[in-house]
């Protein structure tokens, strides 16, 4: 048996040591790391995956070890990747987890992580999604991602969560228009944090307010796993073209969303208060986090939405090697060519353009084989 195989055979049967091997392979972006993932590929699917995100400081790390806890006594194995986008300069965020989190340390069925990369955010959600499938072969039932929301590369990197707990907390007016703004809608279930500060019942109501609408507005079938299914189930009409069923059924659920409303029974997604130092709350927010996966399960939108979230990576992968491809010297000095040739008269942009697509494609091409 070849080093990969034998790695693979070592996650596979839950060896500690062999996991976290492999996961600093992926950390290094080490090229040798890709056999054994392969390998691995066959016993992902079983974990569900829960992203927790949410302002830097609102307890996302003082919850994930008590939600931890929680689903100790319910008997799962836990493993926890937090996302520390700072790093490896600083790491005093992670000093900080590792602290709050030590309790856990001498329990074999928990396997904490932090996760640091040198390159770009993008560097770190590849990290995270290959990270989270190594966990996921070595048989963790949950596997919670940490990382701190505050814009697109953070929703990116937990966009392979199954179920995503948005948190936010009392006295930080700003930070929910924020939230608003670009992170809101990917939230499953809505949690406000350190409740024992004043406010946090006006925090709930201004979410709430602000879900009622964005489902009302028909924003996103992500909001409502229940509407979601309810308009899969309506029947499709053979005139409405294929390519605009999806369209279509946004609409449907909209359509059942106002319906609800106007008898006075909106379903939204949950929203939650706790106090995590305490623990209070805790037991609440893991029931929402596991009915959210019952939802998702008994109504099929889980392979729907890890359908979607897997094609969403592939092109961002695919982005990131034509760029790449786009950055490489040779690549550079031609386009220096080309916007002389296009100031100069001798073509025009649109030439250029062409012209320049057509080498990176044989470029693109020469670096696959
Ligand atoms: N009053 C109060 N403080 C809390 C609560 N939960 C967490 N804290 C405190 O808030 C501070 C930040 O908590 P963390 O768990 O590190 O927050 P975080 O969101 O993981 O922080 P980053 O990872 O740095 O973004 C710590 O001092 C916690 O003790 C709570 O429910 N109430
Ligand atoms: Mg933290």
């Amino acid at each position: 048996m070849d080093a990969a195989a034998l790695l693979a055979q070592r996650v596979r049967a839950g060896d500690v040591r062999a996991t976290a091997r492999l996961i600093s392979m992926i950390e290094r972006d080490d090229p040798s790391r890709l056999e054994t993932l392969k390998t691995l590929h066959a016993w992902t699917g079983r974990a569900h995956i829960i992203g927790i995100t949410g302002p830097p400081g609102s307890g996302k790390s003082t919850l994930t070890d008590k939600i931890v806890s929680e689903l100790r006594n319910r008997k799962r194995r836990v493993a926890v990747v937090a996302i520390d986008p700072s790093s490896p300069f600083t790491g005093g965020a992670i000093l900080g987890d590792r602290i709050r989190m030590n309790r856990h340390s001498t329990d074999e069925s928990v396997f904490i992580r932090s996760l640091a990369t040198r390159g770009h955010l993008g560097g770190l959600s590849r990290a995270t999604s290959e990270a989270v499938r190594v966990l996921d072969a070595a048989g963790y039932d949950d596997i919670i991602i940490e990382t701190v929301g505050v814009g697109q590369s953070e929703v990116d990197v937990v966009r392979l969560a199954d179920t995503i707990v948005l948190v936010s907390v009392p006295g930080m007016g700003d930070d929910i228009q924020a939230i608003k703004a670009g992170v809101m809608e990917i939230g499953d279930v809505f949690c406000v944090n350190k409740a024992d500060r004043d406010g946090a019942e006006r925090v709930v109501r201004e979410i709430r307010a602000m879900l009622e609408t964005a489902v009302l507005n028909g924003a996103s079938t992500r909001f409502s796993v229940l509407y979601a299914s309810l308009a899969a189930e309506s029947a499709i009409p053979d005139s409405v073209a294929p390519e605009t069923h999806d369209y279509f059924q946004q609409g449907a659920a909209h359509h059942i969303a106002k319906q609800h409303h106007d008898h006075g029974e909106l379903d939204l997604p949950p929203v939650l208060t706790t106090i995590a130092e305490s623990g209070e709350g805790v037991r609440d927010l893991v029931d929402a986090i596991k009915a959210h996966e019952t939802g998702l399960v008994s109504t099929g939108l889980l392979a729907i939405r890890r359908r979607e979230n897997l094609a969403w990576e592939l092109g961002k992968a695919a982005a990131d090697r034509i760029q790449s491809v786009l950055e490489h010297e040779e690549r550079k000095s031609a386009m220096a060519e080309l916007a002389s040739a296009v100031l100069e008269k001798r073509t025009d942009f649109y030439e250029a353009l062409d012209k320049l697509e057509r080498s990176l494609a044989a470029a693109y091409v020469a670096q696959e084989s």
